[in-house]
């Protein structure tokens, strides 16, 4: 494991931004920042973060999902626990923030709590979940579903792309077998979930404000659309007898972005695409496509949904296509709790910062976390908004402002304001 850096001189920001330098080394590509679920470098990563949630004072492990969960104990063993953290996994070639940077606020927040002999009235853990982005394998929030008692078995016999199924890889990555109890946390044992991730969009920028409350997390869908054509030969088949699957998946991409773009509070993406058999001089005879879409309103989610597999059905009649829509992933849109707002937002203030209430339209944990307890997120500022490219950054002063706005709410959250609500 790297040498972990010295605990002395650093401020808070400084210690989180050394050590994402340090995080962002564990990557399949050389040139690129990827570190998919239960890859070898996802592996070293977990490893070494649980080296830096032990030295912050917790007791450290890897659960059966490939978490690395730190535990650091109330004034007495056993308390139910405030839960922080965020993922470890990326996209390919990503940025450095998105997900580690929640993971190690969370640990420099412990870390400060350790340094002076702290004890709270509840436990907290940090959790580092390994599988938020959803990648390798066509599933997402494996491990925050875990977490929270609603992964569905059947999600660990879905395959990455070569045919490995999440229930070897596991077993590769050297976890416990999946039913480990350890996994699910039981209701009570978990007073709420808080985030601090990235805004990964430019309202924080745009307003220069460190720091942003989230109302709620969007909604999400994704879907992986199959066309089915006739191959043919290029310099033959005369234009109108052709069943071009590339072309008629061309138009229902089409279909997408002219729908979003005339849809409030929507948004949709088509992020891969290829085209079988591949050939410069063969017309496709199939094409596959992902559709990703979300709204902060499931029900404009729900509809534009609808009006999209019409207009799919449509396409594929007049072009004498066939067509396979299969739903991949689907999240209802969560809300933070008002409580946990208020809260969150009182420690912002006393940090001198005006509070600012904005939804995430990136996808999180806390969509599987709300089924276990209340969830909250804290955004922090990043440039440009960027995010999902290795050019995301954050600055350091941002960073050490997360850490001791993170460190106030922990000293000044009441748990018994949530039951209030
Ligand atoms: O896709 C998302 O919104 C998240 O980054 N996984
Ligand atoms: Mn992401
Ligand atoms: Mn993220």
């Amino acid at each position: 494991m790297a040498p972990t850096d010295s605990r002395h001189t650093r401020s808070p920001g400084e210690a989180v931004m050394a050590r994402l330098e340090e995080l962002a080394r564990f990557s399949t590509d050389r040139t690129a920042l990827t570190r998919l679920y239960l890859s070898a470098e996802h592996k070293s990563a977990a490893k070494q973060t649980q080296v830096w949630m032990q030295e912050a004072g917790m007791e450290a492990r890897i659960d059966a999902v490939a978490n690395v969960v730190g535990r650091h104990e109330g004034r007495e063993p056993g308390l139910p626990a405030l839960l922080l953290g965020s993922h470890i996994d990326t996209v390919r070639n990503a940025g450095k923030y998105d997900g580690c940077f929640g993971v190690i606020a969370a640990i420099e927040a412990v870390s400060a709590l350790h340094a002076a002999g702290e004890r709270l009235p509840f436990a907290i853990e940090v959790i580092a979940f390994g599988d938020e982005e959803g990648v390798r394998f066509p599933v997402t929030l494996t491990g925050s579903r875990a977490i929270a008692g609603t992964l569905d078995p059947a999600t660990l016999d879905a395959m990455d792309a070569d045919r490995i199924s999440i229930r070897q890889a596991l077993q590769q990555f050297g976890c416990a077998p999946i039913d480990d109890p350890r996994v699910s946390r039981r209701r009570q044992q978990a007073l709420a979930y808080c985030e601090l991730h990235t805004e990964q969009g430019p309202v924080l920028e745009t307003e220069k404000l460190p720091l942003g409350l989230v109302t709620a997390i969007s909604g999400a869908s994704r879907f992986a659309i199959t066309v089915e054509g006739v191959a043919g030969h290029a310099g033959t088949v005369p234009m109108q007898l052709r069943q071009d699957a590339l072309c008629a998946a061309a138009e229902m991409i089409l279909a997408i972005e002219h729908l979003a773009g005339e849809t409030d509070q929507l948004v949709a993406t088509v992020g891969c695409i290829e085209a079988l058999p591949g050939a410069a001089n063969v017309i496709p005879s199939s094409s596959r496509f992902t559709l990703d879409i979300r709204s902060p309103s499931d029900r404009v989610r729900a509809d534009a949904i609808g009006r999209l597999e019409k207009a799919f059905e449509e396409i594929a009649g007049q072009r004498r296509v066939r067509l396979d829509v299969q739903r991949t992933y689907d999240e209802p849109a969560a809300g933070c709790h008002p409580a946990l707002i208020e809260q969150l937002e009182a420690a912002v203030s006393r940090a001198g910062i005006t509070p600012l209430r904005l939804p995430s339209g990136a996808g999180h944990d806390g969509l599987a976390m709300i089924s276990l307890c209340p969830i909250a997120m804290l955004f922090v500022r990043c440039k440009g908004g960027i995010s999902h490219n290795p050019a995301e950054s954050i600055s350091t002063a941002d960073a050490d402002t997360a850490v001791r706005v993170l460190i106030d709410f922990l000293h000044h959250f009441d748990p018994s304001r949530l039951r209030a609500n």
